[in-house]
């Protein structure tokens, strides 16, 4: 028998995964609604606890929790509660991952509006994080109903949604308008989140790394330059911020060339080395932030024939006083657009 420490679990719990006995509280931490969504959603249109646990209050068993998750992520999507309930007890649990990323594309029609609207409830309403302080709301703040379906499954932290909203996007229109367009947006307003109420890096970080997640397996397989000279792409010491080499990676792979990407904060010497042990036709070194280093990067360049094409991008560069020679790229497809041509020779 499997007993559990969880002090949200139940007592005296079953044999099978399926006996996961949670209360109201922790199965509402776990999907990220209030509580009393949750009994909403039970009163409304039953899906409720299935579990009865004698002398305590029912309990959510694995299934129920699967069940309400597939709600969580319709709901989030875009769907009517009330039509997310119906596709969820017609399909089960597997409703959430098969209709809402084809929701998030806005390409299927919503179940036909069969059902009554919803009473507004109080507690669905606030069921979503906000931005917090000094922040407009999601639907003020992003005009794409794509980029609001993303800055709410991040703001939920569901990692789920947010990697369903991203494959959709990089499979409809490709690696650039989904960096440009999805993604850099709502980057932009979680550092601002951040910036201005010193919260919310929960919240940049499953983004952050859901991102990179799913731009690095975007980019995997894609064929090295027949020159045998590989594409280095790498962030400067100091330097933690890495998501544009990753897009520029996927950029790359989509146009049918492979890279290596060394990551961030890479020390000088491990950069050199780097580019000694492989010839590199190409390196992208990128800088966000000004006080990282990355002129030292530069002057340590080892002497190599051919001498490779060397691209800069990020915020961090001092673009003036840079060395002759030396490209900056202001954005991604132009950084692509110069690693394809030095590559082409
Ligand atoms: C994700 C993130 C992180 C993640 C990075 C994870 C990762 N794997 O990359 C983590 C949590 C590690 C992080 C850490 C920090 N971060 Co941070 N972070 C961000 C965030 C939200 C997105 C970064 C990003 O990828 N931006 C890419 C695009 C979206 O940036 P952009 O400015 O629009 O792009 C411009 C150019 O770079 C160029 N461009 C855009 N894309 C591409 C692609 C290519 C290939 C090229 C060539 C050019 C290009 O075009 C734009 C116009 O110039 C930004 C918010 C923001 N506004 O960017 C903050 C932000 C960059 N971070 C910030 C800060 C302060 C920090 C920390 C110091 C916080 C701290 N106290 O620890 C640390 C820094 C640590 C370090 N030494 O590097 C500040 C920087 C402020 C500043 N300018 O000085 C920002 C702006 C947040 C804010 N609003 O205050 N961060």
């Amino acid at each position: 028998v499997q007993v559990s420490a969880d002090p949200d679990q139940g007592a005296s719990l079953g044999t099978s995964p399926s006996a996961l006995l949670l209360t109201v509280a922790a199965v509402a931490r776990r999907i990220g609604v209030a509580p009393a969504t949750l009994r909403t959603w039970d009163r409304r249109y039953g899906l409720g606890p299935s579990s009865h646990v004698s002398g305590t209050h029912r309990r959510y068993t694995a299934a129920d929790l699967e069940r309400l998750q597939a709600m969580r992520r319709l709901t989030l999507a875009g769907m009517q509660a009330a039509d997310a309930a119906r596709a969820v007890l017609h399909l089960g649990a597997h409703a959430g991952a098969a209709l809402a990323p084809v929701l998030a594309g806005s390409t299927l029609p919503r179940t036909p509006p069969t059902s009554e609207p919803d009473p507004v409830d109080p507690a669905e309403e606030a069921e979503v994080p906000g931005w917090g302080a000094g922040m407009p709301d999601t639907d003020d703040l992003f005009a794409d109903p794509q980029q609001r379906v993303l800055a709410r499954a991040a703001l939920a932290l569901d990692q789920a949604t947010v990697a369903d909203v991203l494959w959709r996007s990089l499979r409809t229109t490709g690696v650039v308008a989904t960096w440009e367009q999805l993604l850099r947006p709502v980057l932009v307003a979680a550092g601002r989140r951040w910036e201005l109420t010193g919260e919310g890096v929960e919240v940049e970080h499953l983004l952050a790394h859901t991102t990179e997640a799913v731009l690095r397996s975007y980019a995997v397989g894609a064929p090295e330059p027949a020159s045998g000279r590989p594409v280095l792409l790498s962030a400067v010491p100091g330097e933690q911020h890495g998501l544009p080499l990753a897009a520029l990676a996927a950029a790359l792979a989509e146009q049918g060339l492979g890279s290596r990407v060394l990551g961030t904060d890479l020390p000088v010497v491990a950069f050199v080395a780097a580019v000694r042990r492989t010839g590199p036709s190409a390196v992208m070194l990128w800088s966000h932030l000004s006080s990282t280093s990355g002129l030292e990067v530069l002057d340590a360049m080892p002497p190599i024939r051919p001498a490779p094409v060397v691209l800069t991008g990020g915020g961090g560069w001092p673009v003036e006083a840079l060395p002759a020679g030396v490209c900056y790229a202001s954005g991604l497809a132009e950084a692509r657009d110069l690693v394809v041509s030095a590559v082409e020779g």
